[in-house]
């Protein structure tokens, strides 16, 4: 960090909101240590007049082409985007994940991304689909978007009390297998070759850095009135 307009006989104290993502030295060097944001605040004292200053500072996780961590998880870098069905960009921040797994006969392709801030994760979808339907009465056989989270990431074979389990068709319909509806919200839009899904999901405890959640996620493609097929990630 460096401060313009430096004073003489005013003293400097540097210091890193978390010591773990990123620390700070008495010259104002940050150094990274692990992905996570945190905020540098420089307290400024002269003739016993303090004032500070912040930074946020956001560390990345290096990621594989295909989005995935060392340990093949999906990342969530910390930004607020607006969820309207616009691409922000702040998106730019989050690695694109491409999912692992497709299912059934399906051309429909879709990448993923996740970010996080005080109110929640977000999760971006952009899905390749030339043939959208709602026709069917099944949510799940309706051209949408599924989500499972696992807050705690205790993987029990039932839902716990913090799991959840939300869809919205590409025409922004919701439907609730599990899980309180206000806590998520989206917005979606058709696009040239598809569709974009914006997503907020509110959490129970309050997101912090290097947090680990369970999560899959699923595009669901609908012809008709017929599912063919699923595209997903299962990870954390
Ligand atoms: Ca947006
Ligand atoms: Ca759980
Ligand atoms: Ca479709």
């Amino acid at each position: 960090m460096e401060l313009s307009n430096e004073q003489e006989g005013a003293s400097y104290q540097w210091r890193s909101s978390d010591n773990a993502v990123a620390s700070v030295n008495e010259k104002g060097l940050v150094k990274a240590l692990a992905p996570g944001a945190v905020t540098i605040t420089c307290t400024i004292t002269k003739n016993k007049i303090i004032r500070t200053c912040t930074a946020e500072v956001v560390v990345k996780a290096a990621v594989d082409e295909k989005g995935f961590d060392s340990q093949g998880r999906m990342v969530a870098n910390f930004g607020s985007p607006k969820v309207d069905g616009i691409i922000d960009e702040v998106w730019k921040d989050a690695p694109v994940v491409t999912p692992k797994y497709v299912s059934g006969n399906t051309n429909t392709s879709a990448v993923f991304r996740a970010l996080w801030d005080d109110k929640g994760l977000y999760i971006l979808v952009q899905v390749k689909d030339k043939n959208s339907s709602a026709q069917s009465r099944t949510p799940y056989m309706q051209d949408s978007f599924e989500l499972f989270l696992d807050e705690n990431n205790d993987k029990t074979r039932d839902y716990g009390v913090d799991d959840l389990h939300f869809r919205v068709n590409y025409e922004n319909t919701q439907s609730i297998d599990v899980g309180n509806v206000e806590r998520f919200y989206t917005y979606t839009k058709m696009t040239a070759d598809g569709y974009v899904v914006e997503s907020r999901v509110a959490l129970k405890s309050i997101p912090q850095n290097g947090k680990v959640l369970g999560i899959e996620l699923q595009i669901n493609d609908a012809v008709g009135t017929e599912r063919v097929g699923t595209i997903y990630q299962q990870t954390t």
